[in-house]
Order: structure tokens, then sequence, then C-alpha cells
């Protein structure tokens, strides 16, 4: 957990106010009933400045969470796409988490968030490894939770919706109280499917594998990109379900996200991981770490250029 450290300004539905005054009534109606969606983004350093990554696929996910849930967004792909640079640039933090969030407003209760209007907010933060920066190398230990993950019966997991985290936060707290770092989650037919906040994937015998979206997982978008680089790097990989005996069986793990990059697992239910080793695990997050910094010249039409007219902090 990270204290959330004021920076300068928050937009909200078509402009930047004062942090401070980024606030909603305590009425608002996705507070009440999880109607909201979100996304979670990262702006990174580069030698040319601060860029976002993959907005584009991040906010066209925003827009199809908002499908999911029948939100009409007031506002198109382009501005929200340009409030998030413009955010970033007048913030002037190169790298920071970025919290579009979209959810129904004050007004009417009851059920049917149709009545009420839809709000859009988007914040930045600065927001360090979400997994602990030590584990990033050290590994984090997990434990499978005996909460079942949502599925698309009840609550789609591919719409990123405030209610999904709920589940989460179950599976979390569990894992926590029981002195672990992250669970991880399994479905209706037991096979794994992912963190709370990150997706899961695992390597035996130099094959890469990740449950597939039917496994009822968020398609993450650090997902798709270790996908990509899994194949640039002519690893093999395939989307495979695996059940939680071949959690304990890998030869390596790792959860991957926008705020937990690329975390590799060392333990689960008290079983080590492999040999403690992560040769592929650290392989792809060197690579990952190259695309989000820009450099990787193959991955550059990934990034988002932020401009600045000032000096950055880092
Ligand atoms: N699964 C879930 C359930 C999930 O929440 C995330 C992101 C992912 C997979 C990975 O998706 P992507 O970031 O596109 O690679 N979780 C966000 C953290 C949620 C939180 O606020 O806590 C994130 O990483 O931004």
């Amino acid at each position: 957990m990270v204290q959330v450290r004021p920076l300068k300004s928050i937009w909200m539905n078509g402009r930047l106010v004062p942090w401070a005054e980024a606030n909603v009534h305590v009425l608002t109606h996705g507070l009440h009933y999880g109607y909201a969606i979100f996304e979670g983004i990262r702006s990174n350093a580069t030698d040319s400045g601060p860029a976002i990554f993959r907005l584009r696929d991040h906010i066209d996910r925003f827009i199809n969470s908002a499908k999911i849930y029948r939100m009409g967004l007031p506002f198109s792909r382009e501005e929200l796409e340009r409030a998030c640079v413009d955010l970033v640039a007048d913030n002037g933090i190169p790298e920071v988490y970025i919290r579009p969030i979209a959810y129904s407003g004050a007004g009417e209760m009851g059920l049917d968030p149709t009545k009420c209007g839809i709000q859009v907010a988007i914040a930045a933060w600065v927001w360090g490894a979400y997994l602990g920066e030590e584990n990033l190398t050290r590994g984090v230990r997990a434990m499978v939770s005996s909460w079942t993950r949502i599925d698309s019966r009840s609550l789609p997991p591919q719409a990123k919706c405030a209610a999904n985290y709920a589940n989460s936060g179950l599976a979390k707290m569990e894992a926590t109280a029981a002195g672990y770092d992250e669970p991880i989650l399994l479905n209706s037919v037991g096979m794994v499917t992912e963190g709370p906040g990150e997706n899961v994937f695992r390597v035996k015998n130099g094959v890469i594998s990740t449950p597939p979206a039917s496994s009822g997982i968020l398609r993450g978008i650090t997902r798709d990109s270790i996908v990509r680089i899994a194949k640039d790097e002519g690893l093999a990989f395939e989307r495979s379900d695996f059940s939680r005996e071949e959690l304990f069986t890998a030869d390596e793990l790792f959860f991957a996200g926008t705020a937990a990059g690329i975390t590799p697992i060392r333990e689960v239910d008290g079983r080590p991981i492999g040999t403690g080793k992560y040769p592929t695990t650290y392989r792809l997050q060197q690579r990952y770490q190259d695309a989000i910094h820009g450099r990787a010249a193959a991955y550059l039409h990934w990034l988002t250029p932020v401009p600045t007219s000032r000096p950055v902090r880092a």
C-alpha cells in the first residue's frame, strides 16, 4: 500500500481542477453500487521526455468497459487521450500512474444507473512497484485463494469495473492476513485465472504460458506486451489453462500488470517455485523495461510522448 502524495491537478469532466477540489458527493451512485469503470496507465521517463505506455490500448479498453456497462461516455477517445497527456504535462512529473475513472454520479439512488449522469475523472499520482521494489528481483510469496474469481456469468472480468475489485480485495486480505504477499484466484472449474490486480504467467520446460481470456481474466495490456516480446525474443509461448498443481510444478511463475510490472513469484502455498532462479522472467522484465522507457526501437510505437515546456522532476 502506498500513501498517495497530492500532486497539482486532476482532470474532471473536461477540465483540470486543483487536486484538493477533485471531490465527489457522498451520494454518488457509483460509490454505493460499484458502477464505475476505470483504467490504470503509466507514464515513464524516456531519453526524450515522459511517455505514456500504450495509451490508445488503455483508452480502448476503457471504452469497452463502458460499453459492457451501457455507460455513455461523454468524451471521445481522442479527448480522453488528450486529457491523459495534458494531465501528465500539467503535473510536471514524468513517472506517474494515471487513473481514468467513469462512474454514475449523484442524483438518483436505486439500482438503475441509467438515470444518473456519467462523470469522468482522470487522476495521476506517483506509484512505485505495486508488489514492492525488492520483490521485482526477489519475487513474491503467493497463495491460492479460497475465493473463486468472478466470471462472465456474474461480473464480466473483461470490464475493468470497480465492483470486480471487491472480489480481488477479499482475496488480497485473505492472503495478507495469512502472511502471504498476493493471492492467485482459480475460476469456478478450478483453473488458474489471475492475481487480484495482475495476470499470471508460467514457464515450464522453456515454454511460457498464460491462461486464455476464456478462463475469466482481464485481458492485460502488459500480458499482451509480453506475448509480443516473447515472440520477438524467439521464446515459445502458448495461451493455455493450467491448474493449481501446475503452479507448484512450474520452473518459473510471474505476475504481470501495469502497476506490478513483471514480478516473479517465488513461492505458492509454501512450495518454492523451480530452482529459485528466474532467467526467462528477468529477460522479459528487462525487455519490458526497455520498451516502457523508450530504449527498444521495436516498441517505440507503444509510446505517446508528453510534451513538456518546463524541466520535469523525476
Ligand atoms: N488483472 C486484473 C484483475 C487487473 O486489475 C490488472 C491491472 C491486470 C490483470 C493487468 O492489466 P494491465 O495493467 O492492462 O496489464 N491492475 C491495475 C491495478 C489495480 C489497482 O488499482 O490496484 C494495474 O496494474 O494498473
